[in-house]
């Protein structure tokens, strides 16, 4: 097996909590300021989950709630504009927090001479400014939904860092929290461990090498460790 070089993070439910009390939030500001009646409450946005892209899941509720695929798309994209400029300013009033352990994590695997990496579904104008602020730049290559044409499940974001970074599938390893995330790092040919979260707790993750309950996990962390000491038994780093 060729050495582990590199390990590339999903960014939504993974790095930062950003869903219930982030994208959520933000979703029903936008619903509010346009005068609409919908609000997505905590249940019902674990659900709408499934679909990934805040765009479709916007188009996928409107068609579901009565409107037309064309009036729904044109109202979702609209809408998505404004609460991604609502997003960003939760980003730089700093409510967007990284999960536990995330940053303990980051400085673990790049001290074991790892390069990161970031494959997210989410929107690049908020997700430069999050990443910047939050981890600042350990981040070598970030792939966001802006970038690609099919999400998560679909492996587009993750063909696309191994396209950008000239690794091959097996010389990285994906961190996801999601069976949508999971699947999508998988079918690009990465291993991929899980570290779920409240909202992922029922979903399938079983195509990762280890489901964590964390980035904090010990599980989560010892397997890592495996990998630095092959990492640094097989290709010893000078100095
Ligand atoms: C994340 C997403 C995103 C976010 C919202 O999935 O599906 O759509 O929920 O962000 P993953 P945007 O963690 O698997 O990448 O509104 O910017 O799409
Ligand atoms: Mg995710």
């Amino acid at each position: 097996m060729r050495r582990l070089s590199a390990v590339v993070f999903d960014v939504d439910g993974t790095l930062v909590d950003s869903e219930r009390d982030g994208h959520r939030v933000a979703f029903n500001a936008a619903f509010a300021e346009a005068g609409l009646p919908d609000r997505w409450d905590v249940e019902t946005y674990g659900r709408l989950l499934a679909i990934t892209g805040g765009a479709h899941r916007l188009a996928h509720w409107f068609e579901n709630t009565g409107r037309t695929p064309a009036e729904s798309w044109d109202l979702a994209q609209r809408l998505h504009r404004r609460k991604t400029a609502l997003m960003r300013d939760m980003v730089s009033e700093g409510r967007i927090r990284p999960r536990p352990g995330a940053l303990e994590l980051i400085e673990r695997l790049r001290a074991g001479g790892l390069r990161l990496h970031v494959a997210t579904t989410g929107t690049r104008a908020w997700v430069a400014p999050l990443l910047a602020h939050t981890f600042g730049a350990v981040f070598d290559t970030i792939v966001t939904g802006t970038e690609v044409p099919q999400l998560k499940p679909h492996p587009a974001v993750y063909h696309e860092v191994l396209e950008r970074t000239g690794l091959l599938p097996e010389q990285a390893v994906a961190v996801e929290d999601s069976a949508n995330g999971v699947r999508a790092a998988v079918s690009a040919g990465l291993r991929c461990v899980a570290a779920q979260n409240s909202y992922t707790r029922t979903h399938d993750l079983s195509a990762a090498h280890l489901v964590a309950d964390g980035l904090d996990d010990p599980e989560l962390i010892t397997w890592f460790d495996q990998y630095l000491r092959k990492t640094s038994r097989s290709a010893p780093r000078p100095g």
